[in-house]
């Protein structure tokens, strides 16, 4: 599923101690050492070029000192930065134009939701934004420095990005998946089905939802077309459920895991094995069909990947997003925005973006910046009739491969194109990340070393 990167074109080095408006000594050693070109190759060399890890939640890193770039244009110096970790509520904020309340430094013309909006992108990046210099160059740096408003030393500069303060599955382009064990031919998964605590983001409350193996969306499950599977379920819950292989062609129609169709429930404390051919490859789905509008809802789903025996998909990074629309708001793998996952990705790859809808509404997911090749429906590849597009409505239950060329360097919003689902007065929330295109492949992988350090 690798293809060779595009030769990349020479970045210029930009290292802390080549720069004399931002002394060595205000850097995290680990910032330090990412920004050059150097770290980024060292940091590279360290993990093999791999880049599926697990991240679990991440405590707040070290603040440091902020940018020093000088102030944001048109403003005052800088106030006081208020305390590490303190930050803007994730409700959105009224729409009333207010004085008083307003950092002094703020552009005419501001009100507390420019203020709001501006600290949930604070908070997507967090400290990400000093290691982005060395990645695309001073002039854009100083562009993000300004939009940003780095002169104020805010206190996310200090933190680890929202996505990464949050039990995310795998800082990685896929959910990490889960190894079977073998038992001759069969591929034998074993699941739990639990009660968990799911944090949507950083800031608000965990909320009480339910996973498979402890994790919202489940662990992937992935196999080869033509493999034997077996899937044997342990219901740890106080409530009956079953499990639906959704899109699997099965021979034996009471594999299909529908209560009362096909079988009994499966009562807590209960293990029930399903076993099948994956006859059919493709984006499929595992999910309750037990009480589904509430147990899918409150996170029993993840994805299940068959892969072609024939003709697959060439493609460098792969990146499953499973929305829901339910626990907690508007979701992508369990996280809103500013806690959603970016997409990481270098000048010349090509990006499988897995789309599969298990809420209950109709998501039209909109790329910036790259036309979305759909390559697939539902597990079918289209062929000669794959299209292009840029916004890709996806129903509930539908899945569709996207293959994303990028080309070009930069920070791409990505998102639900239902507004309501995505942003409000106090700036974005839900169906939102973005797709970072670095100029080099070994820059990707540094990123994920800094986020996992
Ligand atoms: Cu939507």
């Amino acid at each position: 599923m690798s293809s060779p990167i595009a030769s990349p074109s020479p970045q210029p080095d930009l290292a802390p101690e080549d720069d004399p408006a931002v002394p060595d000594s205000s850097w995290p050693a680990t910032l330090a050492s990412a920004l050059s070109r150097r770290g980024f190759l060292r940091a590279a060399a360290i993990t093999g070029g791999g880049l599926v890890g697990t991240l679990a939640a991440c405590a707040p890193a070290t603040p440091t000192p902020g940018w020093t770039l000088g102030p944001l244009a048109g403003s005052s110096p800088s106030p006081t930065p208020p305390p590490a970790g303190s930050s803007v509520p994730a409700s959105p904020a009224p729409s009333v134009p207010i004085a008083s309340a307003l950092p002094s430094n703020i552009p005419a013309g501001w009100t507390e939701n420019d203020t709001a909006a501006r600290t949930v992108v604070r908070r997507y990046l967090g400290n990400l934004p000093p290691a982005l210099k060395g990645i695309f160059g001073e002039a854009a740096f100083s562009k993000l420095a300004t939009i940003l408003g780095a002169a104020d030393n805010y206190p996310e500069l200090s933190l680890k990005p929202a996505f990464a303060q949050v039990p995310q599955l795998g800082l990685s382009d896929a959910l990490a998946p889960l190894t079977p064990e073998v038992d001759g031919v069969v591929k034998v998964f074993r699941l739990t089905i639990d009660e968990i605590e799911q944090s949507i983001d950083e800031i608000k409350p965990p909320m009480a939802a339910l996973g498979y193996n402890g994790q919202t969306p489940g662990p992937s499950i992935r196999v080869n077309q033509g493999d034997r599977v077996r899937a044997i379920f342990t219901n740890n819950l106080k409530e009956t459920t079953s499990v639906h292989f959704h899109g699997v062609e099965f021979d034996d129609f009471f594999q299909d895991g529908v209560p009362f169709v096909t079988q009994l429930p499966i009562v807590p404390g209960e293990s029930y094995t399903y076993e099948f051919t994956a006859r059919n490859p493709g984006s499929l789905m595992y999910h309750s069909h037990h009480n589904a509008t509430d147990q899918v809802g409150r996170g029993l789903l993840g994805a299940f990947i068959v892969q072609p025996a024939d003709n697959p998909v060439a493609y460098d990074r792969e990146y499953i997003w499973v929305s829901n629309d339910v626990l907690g708001g508007f979701t992508i793998n369990a996280h809103g925005f500013p806690a959603t996952l970016p997409i990481l990705a270098a000048v010349g790859e090509k990006v499988l973006v897995r789309f599969m809808n298990e809420g209950v509404m109709m998501h039209p997911f909109h790329s910036h910046g790259f036309t979305m090749r759909i390559v697939a429906r539902d597990g079918h590849p289209l062929g000669s009739a794959a299209y292009d597009c840029d916004t890709l409505g996806v129903n509930p239950g539908e899945r569709f491969d996207a293959l994303i060329t990028v080309d070009r360097p930069g920070v791409w919003a990505f998102h639900c194109h239902i507004l309501p689902h995505v942003e409000g007065a106090g700036g974005m929330f839900g169906m939102v990340t973005t797709l970072i295109v670095v100029p080099e492949k070994a820059q990707v992988d540094a990123i994920v070393n800094l986020l996992l350090a």
